[in-house]
Formats: C-alpha cells, structure tokens, sequence
C-alpha cells in the first residue's frame, strides 16, 4: 500500500488535483519567461520552473508524508519508506521558455525503481494522461492504447538530445539519421513526457532518448506499458529507470527499433 491509507488508485486523483495546480501556473507563464539560472551551455531553469516544483512538493509531502521526492530543481528529498515520487515540474524547459506549447509536467511514483502510478499534465492543451500499475492508462479519463503499425518502415518515432551534446561523443545524431532512413519519420519534439504520453495514445508509434532522468521517463514509460504498449532501455532491460536511456513502443515495433539501435548503419533498410 503506497500510503497508510491510501491504494494506488486513490493517489492518482490526488496526483492529477497537484499536477492541475502546477499546470495553471505554468500556463500564466507561456510566452513571457526569462531563464533564472544557467545549469549548462543549454540547460537553465525558470521562475515557473522553480514556482511550479515548490507547489508540486509541498503538496506531494502534505499528501503522502511518508513517500521520499526527487525533483528536477530542488532534488532528492528523502524519506524512510519504499515508495518516491520523481518530479519534472516542466518537462520542455525549452520549449516553454521559447513560447513553444510542447511542455507537460511530470509525475511519476516508484517503488523501488518499478514506476507504479503516473500523471502527465499537457496544460496548453488540457490534457491529463493517468496511469496506475495493472490499471491501464486513460487520457481525461478515457482509456488509450498504442498504435497497430507492425512496420518500422511505416511508422512514426520521436527523440531526444541531452544536454551535453556538444561534448559528449555518444550525442544520439548517428542515431537519428539511421532511423531517419528506416521509418516514415523522427521527430524532436522536446518533451520526453508528451514523447512518451504521445506513443501510449497512438500519435506516435515509439520514442527512444540516451542520458534521459528518472523525472523525465517514470510516469511516462509506465503509461505506454499499461496502454498495451513496451518499455525497456535501449539494451532491452526492462529496468530503464537506473540505466537512463529508454525504448518506448506500440510493442509490434520494439525489436525493431532495438535492432537499429544495436546494428546501427548495418541494419536493414526498407525494402
Ligand atoms: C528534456 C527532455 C527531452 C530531452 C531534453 C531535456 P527538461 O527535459 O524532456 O526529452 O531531449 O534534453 O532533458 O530538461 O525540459 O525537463
């Protein structure tokens, strides 16, 4: 039991009503935010950044006293017992600060490093994604499933970059151009939460990023797994929570996509 007296479908109402909250104040912010503090060449943080993680926090330790957080901007605040929450208060800090409405907030519940309850919050576009282990997945309320694309050929992927890009040699752009050439498309849309939201409601068919963080993936992975969908690393575990990379698929595609990701430029193109 996540809680002393709450079950793991009583916490995702109480998830969403947080995830709300946060959602308008990041909304106020759309279009008018300048970058408080730099945290690399390409990396900073906002004022509704940092606003939107002190509501989500202070109401995540009202509600559940006993479960530890980690958080994107004010990091691990720990607890005694088995279950944390892990935060991105604005997952596409980019995006959001450059106007661009590609942003969600982001909370996942582990116990362990298993992801057993999740809520992505798209505020722009009023669209909560909600998951719960063996529950299923449901956007509003409504429940969602992956995509039938059996083909890789035909289907549509996104991705990611990390921050250290420019430095580190492993950067994910072989990646994208190979995939290029082997599906219908990629796309980079800067949010691994909506990545991952998107492929478990069908607009996708799969997503996969390297040097990713538990807060950006958690409630997100969980999503696609309980809307029939597959989550792995890119190695093929099924822990991607330790090893920060992840694979997400409609499930018909993931050895596919693995098998790229694997082979690289020897791997089949389209016929
Ligand atoms: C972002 C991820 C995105 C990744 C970016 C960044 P943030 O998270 O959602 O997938 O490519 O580099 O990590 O920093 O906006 O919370």
């Amino acid at each position: 039991m996540p809680g002393k007296d709450t079950t793991v479908s009583d916490i995702l109402p109480i998830a969403e009503a947080i995830a709300r909250r946060a959602g308008a104040i990041v909304r106020e912010g759309l279009g008018r935010v300048h970058p408080v503090r730099q945290k690399g060449a390409i990396d900073f943080v906002t004022e509704f950044d940092q606003r939107a993680e002190e509501l989500i926090v202070s109401s995540l330790q009202r509600e559940f006293p006993e479960h530890a957080i980690l958080a994107e901007e004010s990091g691990h605040h720990p607890r005694t017992g088995e279950y944390q929450w892990v935060v991105d208060p604005i997952d596409g800090t980019t995006n959001f600060a450059h106007g661009l409405p590609l942003f969600a907030i982001s909370l996942g519940l582990l116990r362990g490093n298993v992801p057993v309850a999740g809520v992505i919050y798209d505020p722009r576009h009023e669209e909560m994604f909600s998951a719960a282990l063996g529950r299923g997945a449901s956007l509003n309320g409504r429940p969602i499933r992956v995509s039938s694309q059996p083909d890789l050929g035909q289907a549509l992927l996104a991705t990611g970059f990390a921050y250290d890009i420019r430095t580190n040699p492993r950067n994910n752009l072989a990646q994208f151009a190979q995939f290029q050439l082997r599906t219908q498309g990629v796309r980079r849309l800067g949010s691994a939460a909506l990545d991952c939201a998107w492929t478990a409601l069908g607009r996708l068919d799969g997503y996969w990023e390297f040097g990713i963080k538990p807060w950006d993936v958690a409630a997100g992975g969980l999503l696609v797994r309980e809307a029939g969908g597959r989550t792995t690393s890119t190695a093929g575990d099924e822990d991607f929570i330790a090893p920060g990379t992840i694979v997400v698929s409609n499930g018909l595609l993931h050895e596919q996509i693995l098998r790229v990701l694997r082979e690289g430029d020897a791997a089949p193109l389209p016929k």
